[in-house]
């Protein structure tokens, strides 16, 4: 790539590309985009930039990785590509819980405790529900106000516009910038609703589960599949006259746990107490983190797990191009259209309507 100035004309445009598309504005806006004037970065600058700690560098290249424009998109990819060697020397940790559980808290206090050890800790928030009112990620701002003024910290809040399938390929490889841009611990936070934690759970190393006191209660509502992803619970809360509770429904979680398969071969998920506001357990939690990464890559599991990882995440990306470059094809729009008023009609059945979608002489 050639080394041209990057300008503050640039930046602006990468981030006013990016929010039309967050705004819901379709594929033809995007074309006009891409019909300006290619955007040239200095690459080299960006990579030194990067791994000296610059945030706003690394800002910028998430915001290419993240862009839905062809060109800054492939600017991402190329920042990526030379940074690669430099990644996955992180601790990935993964956090969910319903909403109010008290993620965005803990991550604020647990991030701050491990800045303060010396760690640098990066903040990737996934937030479903963010894109429309991007009251969410406010929010998170404000409650994560103390972490984000540490020096040691890098808050990103990714609105997704809605689709899971892309929050995790551009979250995995934002997490991936944050590795080589030298954070040793990734946080990542995502709404205990639906997908997205198994999407997580197959993007991090660690899973903890935030839940609240009263785990008979919960556990009536709460699926036993997404106990059974977690690599430790959180009772979290445990706080005023909410810690006797907490302690009992600690309790409880152990009962249950003793008989769930574990997320992890070798490992014996906790249930654990804490509050983050009034900072307690924060370090019993650290501490089950290291240990469990410790007899991780002793049995090779960690190693194991993150190359079926990227294994996972080269598949499902396959999908998502052969998704995206079928009903791309405008030719491939008409027929279904087509096919669509016969189906409706009941002229033919849906197996036919499909087989002549597929079939290279579509009889339409
Ligand atoms: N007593 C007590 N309250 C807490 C604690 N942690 C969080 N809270 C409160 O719980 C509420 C929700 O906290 P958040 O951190 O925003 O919860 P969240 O899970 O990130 O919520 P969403 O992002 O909306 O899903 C806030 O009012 C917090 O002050 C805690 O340790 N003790
Ligand atoms: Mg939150």
């Amino acid at each position: 790539m050639s080394k041209t100035d990057n300008n503050n004309d640039s930046t602006m445009h990468v981030m006013s590309g990016i929010k039309s598309q967050h705004d819901g504005v379709g594929k033809a806006s995007i074309k006009k985009f891409s019909k300006k004037k290619p955007l040239q970065i200095n690459e080299e600058e960006y990579i030194r930039n990067i791994q000296n700690g610059s945030r706003l560098h690394l800002a910028k290249a998430i915001t290419f990785i993240e862009s839905t424009v062809y060109d800054q998109q492939h600017i991402g990819q190329q920042l990526l590509k030379n940074l690669l060697s430099f990644t996955g020397n992180s601790v990935r940790i993964g956090i969910t819980g319903v909403p109010g559980v008290g993620k965005s808290t803990f991550i604020e206090s647990f991030g701050k405790m491990l800045c303060d050890q010396g760690y640098r800790v990066a903040v990737l928030a996934i937030d479903p529900s963010s894109s429309l009112t991007g009251g969410s990620i406010l929010g998170d701002k404000t409650r994560m106000e103390e972490l984000s003024r540490h020096p040691n910290a890098f808050i990103r809040p990714s609105p997704t516009a809605g689709t899971l399938g892309g929050v995790h390929k551009k979250s995995r490889e934002t997490m991936l910038l944050c590795e080589a841009a030298g954070y040793d611990v990734i946080l990542v936070e995502t709404v205990g609703v639906g997908q997205s934690e198994t999407i997580v759970r197959g993007m991090v190393d660690f899973f903890l589960l935030l839940a609240l006191t009263g785990a008979g209660d919960e556990l009536q509502g709460m699926k036993k599949g997404i106990m059974e992803l977690a690599d430790a619970i959180i009772v979290h809360k445990a706080d005023g006259s909410n810690e006797k509770l907490a302690k009992k429904t600690v309790a409880e979680y152990k009962q249950i746990l003793h008989f769930l398969a574990p997320s992890t071969q070798y490992w014996k998920t906790p249930a654990l107490a804490v509050s983050s506001l009034q900072k307690i357990g924060l370090d019993i939690v650290w501490e089950n983190i290291l240990h469990f990464q410790q007899v991780m890559k002793e049995k090779t599991v960690w190693q194991q797990r993150r190359k079926e990882q990227t294994v996972e995440w080269f598949k499902s990306m396959i999908v998502d191009r052969l998704y995206d470059d079928f009903f791309s094809s405008n030719e491939r729009k008409q027929s279904m259209a087509k096919l669509e008023q016969l189906v409706r009609n009941e002229k033919i059945t849906v197996s036919q309507a499909v087989d002549d979608l597929f079939s290279s002489n579509p009889n339409l």
